[in-house]
């Protein structure tokens, strides 16, 4: 009984699901990691709370642009994101209505640490452009 109340803790408390690491990398959301990504860390550095597309800088969405993000950014250079993985914020392989309701959720907020894997067109905003980037791959997998 313990271990069953256990396990549906660890359930519930599983931190947000976000796009895949190697998407998260590509902080302008153009399906390629570059030095443009890269630079878009480094002139960042030290930010605390980012907002806006100043946020698709914390990569590892821990609230602080720091030489961890630069690390992630680095460690997936060249690698390009196909579009459905690009939409595929759940990070599992398909895009259907677990990726909807997110932006759904955030839908017209400002990008942000917590958000900005909702942010599919890296524009700073989470709204009808990010939902229509999801347009057309519903039930993509990759
Ligand atoms: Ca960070
Ligand atoms: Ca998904
Ligand atoms: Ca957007």
């Amino acid at each position: 009984m313990t271990f069953t109340v256990i396990g549906l803790a660890i359930v519930l408390s599983r931190p947000a699901l976000a796009l895949s690491r190697r998407a998260l990398a590509d902080t302008n959301r153009d399906r390629i990691v570059t030095l443009a990504d890269k630079k878009a860390v480094q002139d960042n550095l030290g930010m605390v709370n980012p907002t806006g597309v100043n946020a698709l800088a914390d990569v590892n969405q821990d609230g602080t642009i720091s030489g961890q993000d630069l690390s992630a950014v680095v460690k997936e250079m060249g690698q390009t994101i196909s579009r459905c993985e690009a939409a595929d914020i759940t990070n599992d392989g398909v895009v259907n209505y677990d990726d909807l309701n997110i932006v759904g959720n955030y839908y017209f907020q400002e990008t942000n640490s917590v958000n900005m894997m909702a942010d599919l067109t890296g524009d700073g905003f989470i709204d009808i452009l990010d939902l229509a980037k999801m347009g057309g791959l519903f039930g993509c997998t990759w």
